[in-house]
């Protein structure tokens, strides 16, 4: 019998089950319109970054073309990209932002 299955054919509990949650990355995308100033603010308002930071992150994704900004549960890395999203659309520049699985 394989380990935990005794001679029932029925396999028992064999490793402790405490699944942890998949994480999420937030990307940034890079764009030709967004102004610079823009987006580390977003950085520092969204992603808690300091000025320094969010400068840094910023270059990285404008040289780059993207850049994992955050890596977060899945509710809260839905929640960061709606945000981005919102606030880049109401003051009318193309940002995206986006999350995939780690
Ligand atoms: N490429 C933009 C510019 O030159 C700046 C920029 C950086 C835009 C990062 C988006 O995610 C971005 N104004």
């Amino acid at each position: 019998p394989r380990d935990g299955e005794g001679e029932t054919g029925v396999v028992v509990q064999t490793k402790p089950k405490t699944k942890r949650p998949p994480l999420y990355k937030v990307l940034l995308l890079n764009d030709d319109y967004t102004p610079m100033e823009f987006v580390v603010h977003v950085l520092e308002r969204f992603f808690g970054m300091n000025h320094a930071q969010a400068f840094e992150v910023m270059l990285t994704v404008h040289k780059k073309g993207v850049a994992v900004v955050g890596v977060f549960s899945h509710e809260i890395a839905e929640t960061k990209v709606g945000q981005v999203m919102d606030f880049a659309r109401r003051h009318q520049h193309p940002l995206q932002c986006t999350m995939e699985k780690e």
